[in-house]
């Protein structure tokens, strides 16, 4: 009796626990063995017999009831350490991709044209002299075609050096009315803080027969687009000059850092230049063989928007991929 008590409290499993019950309360355990024993005995002993063997049974049974809880509340406690999950570990988290900020900017300034029904129109990189200058009234010998500012090929194909002569492809293809932007890749001889030999540019044009715009119009639709991308800002148009229109005007915003009175951003100016525009020069028309249409374009630089938008100081920060700048783009 005081064995089977030893081993059931020395089982050190709830396996070997599991064993010694069988071989104990078993029906052909240790136990039925002895309550078999009964039968042989005689009579007047029988009820002391069967009341000693049942009080060993409840007297084992408790035993191993308590043996069982202990051995039970032991695996358990075991299992939930070995399930346990650390939840301060970092997670294997996927990090989250995003347009880049001139990308973003461009399609800012996309969505804006479309909103009005522009088309979006794109040309070939490589152009040839006619569509890149010639068309756009830059002739023979304009300083502006020198081999300082162009990409030349040996066979005289070049880089274009603005967006523009999708303007002139659009315009041959196709007839007026024509409300188009062009935005996309340009490629100039220009490396230093704010000049990168590739940037992006939209260049916008409007035609329409003779007399329905004017410059009026450029003014009413640039100045609601400045606000589209810069918010409450002070608009400015200045006279200028280019080559493909005339008039022309460049237009400045109210500098976004100092509010207008004067920091180095805007060169202690007041004022950020934002854009070239003007009236379509009849020269351009003619190289297109448009009669009788009044129109007006503009073009603005894709970089120097991402920049004033986002405060960012250096152009070439743009270029180098450096993953913690493009991380604050998400
Ligand atoms: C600018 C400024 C002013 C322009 C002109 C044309 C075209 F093809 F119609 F002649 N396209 N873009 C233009 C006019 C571009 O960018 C600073």
């Amino acid at each position: 009796m005081e064995t089977l008590q030893k081993r059931i409290e020395e089982a050190s499993s709830l396996d070997a626990l599991e064993k010694i019950r069988v071989e104990i309360f078993g029906k052909k355990g240790l136990l039925a063995a002895e309550f078999a024993k009964l039968k042989d005995v005689p009579g007047p002993e029988k009820k002391a017999f069967a009341e000693g063997l049942n009080h060993q049974k409840s007297a084992l049974q408790e035993i191993f009831d308590d043996t069982l809880k202990v051995l039970k509340s032991a695996a358990l406690e075991k299992q939930l350490i070995s399930e346990s999950i650390d939840v301060s570990l970092y997670g294997n988290l996927r990090e989250k991709g995003a347009l880049h900020p001139v990308a973003q900017t461009m399609d800012k300034i996309i969505d804006y044209f479309v909103s009005l029904n522009f088309s979006v129109e794109s040309g070939p990189l490589i152009e040839d002299d006619f569509h890149n200058f010639e068309a756009l009234n830059l002739p023979k010998y304009h300083p502006a075609r020198d081999m300082q500012d162009t990409f030349y090929f040996a066979d005289g194909g070049l880089l274009r050096t603005h967006t523009s002569p999708t303007q002139i492809r659009t315009m041959l293809k196709g007839k007026p009315p024509i409300r188009m932007i062009a935005p996309g890749a340009v490629f100039r001889r220009d490396y230093d803080l704010t000049h990168t030999p590739m940037f992006h540019q939209v260049e916008g044009l409007v035609v329409e027969e003779k007399g329905k715009v004017s410059f009026a119009n450029l003014k009413a639709i640039l100045t609601d687009f400045l606000h589209h991308m810069f918010g409450e800002v002070e608009v400015r148009f200045r006279p200028s000059f280019f080559p493909f229109t005339e008039p022309s005007a460049e237009v400045d915003i109210s500098c976004i850092f100092c509010k207008g009175s004067g920091c180095r951003v805007c060169s202690h100016t007041g004022w950020l230049e934002v854009l070239g525009s003007g009236v379509v020069d009849p020269n351009v028309f003619k190289a297109v063989g448009y009669e009788d249409v009044s129109g007006y374009a503009f073009g603005l630089g894709v970089e120097r928007f991402a920049m004033l938008m986002h405060e960012i100081p250096d152009l070439r920060s743009l270029f180098e991929g450096d993953i913690r700048l493009l991380e604050q783009f998400r």
